[in-house]
């Protein structure tokens, strides 16, 4: 599955508030791959390689946990993403049918 999601990083390793400064929204092209959501400055091009900021970003989703993000009403079709070690993603949408769908896919991983 791929799309354009919108990441917000509210809650770093072990669950530690994300600084300010660091909790800006950014705008992805998402790649689910196995157990890796791959979060790309650019949209997938296959034969090139994954770029060392792309790797940076991408987030093991072994365990992790994905709900939609009902405390979090500044932006519409949010879902809320807990990895296994504790860290905190809101990742916007561009529809809720898209959000219902992430959560589905991530869920099954
Ligand atoms: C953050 C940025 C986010 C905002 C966040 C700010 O600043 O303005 O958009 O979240 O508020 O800290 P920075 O880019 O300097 O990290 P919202 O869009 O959800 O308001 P927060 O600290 O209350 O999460």
């Amino acid at each position: 599955k791929h799309g354009v999601l919108t990441r917000k990083s509210h809650a770093d390793m072990d669950g530690k508030r994300t600084p300010r400064g660091r909790r800006g929204w950014k705008k992805f092209y998402a790649v689910l791959k196995g157990m890796i959501l791959y979060l790309q400055k650019d949209e997938y091009k296959p034969d090139t390689d994954i770029s060392e900021v792309d790797l940076k970003n991408a987030v093991r989703i072994h365990h992790a946990l994905a709900t939609c993000a009902t405390d979090y009403s500044k932006r519409a079709n949010v879902l809320k993403l807990k990895t296994s070690d504790w860290r905190v993603y809101l990742l916007q949408a561009p529809s809720e049918e898209e959000m219902m769908s992430w959560i589905f896919r991530i869920n099954l991983v």
